[in-house]
């Protein structure tokens, strides 16, 4: 089988036609409004919280400041819960606001954190459970929210996949306290960077809305030390013409992960997620796990294999994130105790998927996998 000439990313972004983005451009250069709140901004929260199917939402310039500015919006102290298996960012949020990360293991069927191990790690400093759905996969959100319940916490998602997902036919990000988005060029809605909070009722929308300008109530007043994480309007216009493509792109990757799974579904020692009925699932991100000893080479002897064909896959998430300087010294009994992370973590590779790809790159990765 051929070699592809050129490489093959774990995604590529997807753009509308160039010329669906003029006119758009022009009105910018026309009202010269550039960001602040501008007239793309209002229409893009409009339209999203339509399409989404939430009450309020608020647009951010990423999804790391997105997740900071969460924490601040529920005034989040102490220690917090959360998962090692994710983007360094969920943590790092954390961090910045100056909150202790408490890493508690996954559930090794959707990666996510195991609700099973929150409560042996809540102590009087809790304050906070940050789970992630990784790839898009719902947590375990009922059973979540009633530990929350019981102990007086407050559940911030990094839904930063989960764009589009729904769970029993309504958006995932209706859960919690907050849910939080990213835009980046790599998820399946992008704005190039761009995030988003979503919350349940317009005093949080309004106090989400100051602390992202700067702390601003008003010309003269400011109602805490707020940041400027806004969206701007070149930003929200893409926005505004990529969501009219949605649908369409998300069909694309399904197609695309049913494709790959017939190929995998073959090959010993690979296996992927299994998907739920209840889900509506975004399709935007492919990852496999290598079982060495059934596929006879490592995870990273696969990957490289990969990566001499041309193709790059990504290990999303390996190291954990509890497995960083500045995170690694933080309690050794905690990092002793997320074993299922740990062999997810060594275990995965992300298959490159994105609406334009060629489906006969399928066809080349397995016929490397098989090929060995
Ligand atoms: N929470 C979670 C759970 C997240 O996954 C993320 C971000 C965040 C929070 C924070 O949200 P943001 O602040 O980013 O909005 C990428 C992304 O940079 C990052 O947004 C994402 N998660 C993470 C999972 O993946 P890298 O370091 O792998 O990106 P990079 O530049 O290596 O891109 C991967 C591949 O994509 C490249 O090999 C080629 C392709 N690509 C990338 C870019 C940026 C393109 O074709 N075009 C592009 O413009 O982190």
């Amino acid at each position: 089988m051929k070699k592809s000439d050129n490489p093959i990313f774990v995604t590529q972004p997807d753009l509308p036609e160039i010329q669906e983005f003029i006119p758009y451009l022009e009105q910018i250069w026309d009202n010269k409004i550039l960001t602040n709140n501008g007239p793309f901004h209002r229409q893009l929260e409009k339209e999203l919280a339509n399409f989404l199917n939430v009450p309020y939402i608020s647009l951010f310039t990423n999804g790391t400041l997105a997740l900071v500015t969460a924490l601040q919006v529920l005034r989040i102290t102490g220690e917090v819960i959360t998962t090692p298996y994710s983007f360094v960012a969920t943590t790092h949020s954390l961090w910045w606001n100056n909150i202790k990360p408490v890493f508690v293991d996954i559930e090794p069927k959707f990666c996510n954190l195991d609700p099973e191990k929150i409560e042996a790690a809540i102590t009087p400093k809790t304050t906070a459970i940050l789970p992630v759905h990784v790839y898009g996969n719902p947590c375990e959100v009922e059973r979540i929210q009633e530990i929350a319940d019981i102990y007086g916490l407050k559940v911030i998602y990094d839904a930063a996949h989960a764009f589009g997902v729904r769970y029993k036919r309504q958006s995932i990000l209706n859960y919690g306290d907050l849910s939080i988005l990213s835009f980046h060029a790599t998820k399946v809605f992008n704005t190039m960077e761009g995030g988003a909070i979503i919350c349940h009722d317009a005093a949080t929308k309004q106090r989400i809305d100051y602390l992202k300008n700067f702390g601003f109530a008003g010309e003269t007043t400011v109602m805490a030390p707020g940041i400027n994480s806004k969206m701007n309007e070149m930003q929200a216009a893409l926005g505004l013409l990529q969501l009219k493509h949605f649908e369409k792109n998300i069909l694309k990757r399904e197609i695309i992960l049913k494709k790959y799974r017939e190929a995998l579904s073959v090959i010993k020692g690979i296996s992927y997620l299994e998907e739920k009925v209840n889900i509506k699932y975004n399709y935007s991100y492919c990852p496999i796990f290598v079982d060495e000893k059934e596929l006879g080479i490592t995870r990273d002897q696969l990957y490289e294999k990969l990566k001499e064909n041309n193709i790059f896959g990504r290990r999303y998430f390996y190291p954990l994130i509890s497995e960083f300087p500045m995170y690694k010294g933080l309690d050794s009994s905690q990092a002793a105790n997320l074993s299922e992370a740990h062999k997810i973590a060594n275990s995965v590779i992300c298959l490159p998927i994105y609406p334009s790809m060629d489906l006969d790159i399928i066809e080349q990765i397995s016929h490397i996998i098989n090929k060995k």
